[in-house]
């Protein structure tokens, strides 16, 4: 089968297909995005927001929730850096807002 009519190759070349390097793509890091317990914020009110910014259902939520009020912390989600940084300033942002201690923060994966 002939692969290459330029004039230019040699006989060595006909039959021989050269890949391109595929590209590399890497997967971004990702990051963890941790809710802390405090002794004020209302339970509801915690569901609520976990509920808002990361989508779950209430029975998720409050599992969660309760996860991280026995615990003293719990993961919410897992993201590349930029989402995780938006998620835990929109959980930090409610809970400004709406006077409340509630605290998120970001850790990298260790994997
Ligand atoms: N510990 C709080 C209470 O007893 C509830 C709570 C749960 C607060 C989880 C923060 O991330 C939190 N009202």
């Amino acid at each position: 089968m002939i692969v290459s009519s330029n004039e230019n190759e040699t006989d060595s070349d006909l039959g021989v297909i050269t890949l391109e390097d595929e590209p590399q793509l890497k997967e971004p890091p990702l990051f963890q995005v941790v809710l802390l317990n405090d002794d004020f914020t209302p339970m509801e009110f915690v569901v609520y927001a976990i509920q808002k910014v990361f989508g779950y259902e209430h029975e998720r939520a409050t599992q969660i929730m309760l996860s991280v009020h026995t615990k003293g912390k719990g993961v919410c989600g897992i993201f590349p850096k930029e989402i995780a940084e938006m998620k835990c300033a929109e959980m930090n942002n409610l809970a400004q807002i709406n006077e409340h201690p509630l605290l998120t923060e970001i850790e990298p994966m260790t994997d």
